[in-house]
């Protein structure tokens, strides 16, 4: 009997490693003989922590994606970088002076060995950093693209300005009035600006969601963030001034009979000519008081509407009504036109503020019941609903046919809502008082900060105060350096205080000029880098056609779902100008998008707050956690890896000790990827196991050259089953296949070689460096990983299905259709990674399970 080795993972893994960047495998030119496959990671901010375990999940799937297009004849770009500029560097910078590049060359250091260790097949020829000068010189000429185009302006602007962080942030970084970074509180105040008109291209951004392949979630959420309304623009003269008018936007033009009131943003500039000498003084103390409220606080629905009376009128051109004009902060300058024509019978809001103040409530819409019921609480009528809307007493949103809704030749009266809108608005553009109008909620993107570490904005500006960007020639503008990163506090960049070098000569014209201080967002530098990536050595161009034309677009995109709004519709963004400027052939840059899960993890805790760690903690025959050292019991909860919650763990610490392969599969197998999954260190154990077991095989005694049917139908079974799963990203089930394999092989008299070496294919992309050992050791002398995945002979693959039911506790939770004689390890395992069955057994400690093949799982819990 020969002596067997142990599964070394350190030495494998070394091996392989080292291996693949000597003789850089994985690097990769255009070829025009084999079709291409773009496959891209949301690159990572270079932070000092030091990689997640979130980052290894998404990293791990497009690795496999990676490896499996290889195996199948593509050419496979799989590219890495970094987002390096970012506000963290800088505020170290602050505390320590050390400059920011050094902070951020160290952690690329550090991030890089680590995605190395995990054996990731990039091109790390291609490697790029948002904040090096040769990169940024690109992102300063995309900003002059959009400023000859009218897309980047300056203004001045009320914005987020946050003292904590001491800039201003875009809306999109921001939630409930503080900062999504570093949850500080955000103040409104105005500053000159610089802005990007994505507004320009709302509707093509809207639109073209339609051509991705996109969870319909996150196409939801960039939808609503757009914000498209179909309305109208409705102008009303004033009373006493009919030279002067003001004009609405509004979604429901056909209740313009109801307008009994209108209401103006406190900003409005009309606001001062409108107030009457007796309202002056009320208006100004109003103003006044709502200053410094911000954008949510003054929408936000369950508030007390506030508002005052201007003392002037207006007429509702629909009846010749003079109806009140009032001022409230429900009203934002920033939407529409900052004037709203008040229907409390049918708006809420308006229906809150007339209540308020004993404004006039006119109903215009009888209720329609048959096709709407939702509206109607429990234990009332439709009768009683009916009468109290007609009585203004009770607001109506739902549908209806309209009433009290004519003058003159002019009558909306029993027309459905939409008959009603189409009337009301052919009407108004007749009259020339109206017009059909779309809206969006998308705001123009604020685009400076005042930070240091960040791409200086390429723009003079010269005395007589006209400007110019800076030429190609002139790029990159690299910022001074500094000692002093604190921001100026007065909302000014830090880079305003260097004197010799914002005051300058323009080389082009000898002009004296300033240059601009404040820098670009950290969002610039993603809004191109999978360009950048087809030719990131270019110093003569941002990218070659024809190099973009190969690579473009990316064929696969995996990324956290925070990107939403953010990155996501600001490449969108960028991608589209680009487009237009002839420099991209595809209309969106990232035709197929998938999201991962969050990893979280179980955190423990005393009675007193005082987090424990997991190691000190043991489960109790009742189910329950205490501390081991005394007893005590604790409280859990399942939460956001955090240091101080003691409950993270690091990549490098799972591949010290059970290796990379075991950690790569290990979070594949956790759950599906793009579900919330919680981390288990245990767990990784039973994928050390596996890979153990099959580096055992590979030396088995029982290893023969012949083939066996009984071999070849597990071993096509597993190749078919595994590719499928692959292409549909679902590499748990990929796994348990591989698993239920084992199972099954090992029980087999004899060991074809062939087949273990099959079985080795298919393990190479989840643990690429033990595939390859595998396939060395049984005497294959070409690498895997370009080695074409094996045929199957589809007579070996015919299979019955069994539907596996699962129980808890004798309930029905779940159902698997799988194919037939799976252990119930495998089904247990499903079972536990079902969100819903998982829901009912989690935290529980499980009895008994009972098994009947083929059939079902019964999960006995206490
Ligand atoms: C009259 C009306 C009657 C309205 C009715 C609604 C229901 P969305 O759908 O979000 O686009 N509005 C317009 N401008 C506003 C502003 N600057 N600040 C606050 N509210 C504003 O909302 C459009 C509706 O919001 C508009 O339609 C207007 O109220 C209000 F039965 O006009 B509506």
């Amino acid at each position: 009997m020969g002596l067997r080795m142990k599964y070394d993972h350190k030495k494998i893994e070394a091996k392989w490693q080292k291996y693949w960047r000597e003789k850089k495998i994985f690097e990769v030119d255009i070829d025009p003989i084999k079709p291409k496959y773009y496959v891209l990671d949301m690159f990572p901010y270079p932070s000092g922590a030091g990689l997640h375990v979130g980052h290894v999940e998404g990293y791990t799937a497009t690795d496999i994606i990676a490896r499996h297009k290889r195996q199948h004849g593509f050419n496979v770009l799989h590219p890495m970088g970094w987002d390096s500029f970012g506000l963290p560097a800088e505020q170290y910078a602050v505390r320590t002076a050390t400059h920011p590049a050094i902070t951020t060359k160290n952690n690329i250091d550090n991030f890089r060995r680590q995605l190395e260790l995990l054996g990731f097949s990039y091109d790390w020829s291609r490697e790029v950093a948002t904040s090096d000068s040769s990169y940024y010189k690109w992102t300063q000429w995309i900003f002059t693209l959009l400023y000859e185009r009218g897309l980047a302006y300056e203004a001045e602007m009320m914005v987020n300005y946050c003292p904590a962080l001491g800039t201003v942030i875009a809306n999109e970084e921001m939630e409930a009035g503080f900062s999504k970074v570093g949850n500080h509180p955000v103040e409104r105040r105005p500053l000159r600006q610089w802005v990007l008109r994505i507004t320009a291209y709302a509707e093509r951004l809207l639109a073209d969601l339609d051509l991705l392949d996109w969870p319909d979630s996150l196409k939801k959420l960039q939808a609503n963030w757009i914000g498209r309304s179909d309305g109208a623009t409705i102008s009303f003269r004033l009373q006493h001034r009919p030279e002067l008018s003001l004009t609405a936007f509004t979604t429901r033009p056909d209740t313009i009979f109801g307008a009994t009131y209108l209401v103006l943003a406190p900003e409005h500039p009309l606001v001062d000519t409108l107030a009457s000498d007796l309202q002056r003084h009320v208006v100004a103390s109003y103003l006044k008081a709502i200053a410094t409220k911000s954008d949510l606080e003054r929408t936000d629905l369950s508030k007390e509407k506030t508002g005052v009376f201007l003392g002037t009128y207006a007429i509702n051109p629909a009846n010749e009504q003079p109806i009140p004009i009032w001022i409230s902060d429900y009203v934002l300058m920033g939407y529409g036109t900052g004037v709203v024509m008040a229907v409390p019978a049918h708006d809420e809001r308006d229906f809150a503020f007339a209540r308020q103040y004993s404004l006039p409530i006119v109903a215009v819409f009888e209720p329609n019941f048959l096709t709407d019921c939702a509206s109607i609480d429990a234990g009332e009528t439709s009768e009683k609903v009916c009468e109290e809307v007609l009585e203004g007493m009770r607001c109506w949103m739902g549908p209806g046919r309209a009433i009290n809704s004519r003058h003159g030749d002019f009558s909306l009266n029993g027309l459905e809502v939409p008959a009603a809108k189409q009337t009301a608005i052919s009407w108004l553009e007749k009259q020339q008082v109206g017009k059909k109008t779309v809206n969006y909620k998308l705001r123009d993107w604020l685009f400076s900060r005042q930070r240091y570490w960040g791409e200086p904005i390429p723009i003079l500006t010269f005395e007589d105060g006209l400007q110019r960007h800076l030429e190609l020639d002139e790029l990159p503008l690299c910022p001074p350096t500094l000692t002093d990163y604190k921001p100026s506090g007065d909302g000014r960049s830090p880079l305003a205080k260097v004197r010799e070098w914002v005051e300058t000569i323009d080389m082009k014209t000898g002009k004296k000029a300033l240059r601009e201080t404040n820098t670009m967002p950290q969002w610039a530098g993603s809004c191109w880098y999978y360009l950048r990536f087809c030719d990131p050595q270019n110093s003569s161009r941002g990218w070659d056609p024809a190099l973009e034309k190969y690579w473009l677009p990316v064929d696969l995109y995996i990324g956290g779902v925070e990107h939403a709004v953010l990155h996501l519709l600001y490449a969108r963004f960028w991608h589209k100008v680009l487009y237009d400027c002839g420099l991209v052939s595809t209309l969106e840059p990232f035709y197929k998008l998938r999201n991962q899960g969050l990893i979280v993890a179980r955190s423990f805790k005393t009675d007193t707050g005082v987090y424990i760690a997991p190691e000190e903690v043991q489960m109790g025959n009742d189910g329950r956690y205490y501390r081991r050292s005394d007893g005590i019991a604790l409280q859990t909860q399942v939460e956001k890896m955090s240091k101080s919650k003691l409950n993270g763990v690091t990549p490098d610490e799972i591949i010290e000790e059970f290796g990379a392969d075991s950690l790569r599969l290990y979070e594949m197998f956790m759950g599906p990827l793009e579900k919330e999954k919680i981390w288990n260190t245990d767990a990784v154990g039973g994928c050390r196991r596996f890979l153990d077991r099959f580096y055992q095989l590979a030396q088995s005694d029982k290893l023969v050259d012949e083939e066996s049917p009984e071999a070849l139908q597990l071993t096509y079974r597993l190749i078919h089953g595994v590719a499928k799963d692959i292409e549909a990203l679902q590499f748990n089930t990929a796994i348990a296949k591989m698993m239920e394999f084992i199972n099954e092989f090992t029980r087999l008299e004899r060991y074809p070689r062939s087949a273990v070496k099959m079985a080795a294919q298919v393990l190479m992309p989840f643990a690429p460096h033990i595939a390859e050992e595998v396939w060395q050791m049984l005497g294959c002398q070409e690498l895997l990983a370009y080695h074409p995945y094996p045929q199957v002979d589809p007579k070996y693959l015919e299979r019955e299905i069994a539907t596996y039911v699962v129980q808890v506790n004798g309930k029905l939770r779940g159902r698997f259709e799988l194919p037939k004689d799976q252990p119930q390890e495998v089904i247990l395992t499903l079972a536990r990674q079902d969100p819903n069955i998982a829901r009912h057994v989690d935290g529980h400690v499980i009895q008994r399970v009972v098994f009947v093949p083929n059939k079902l799982l019964n999960i006995v819990i206490e």
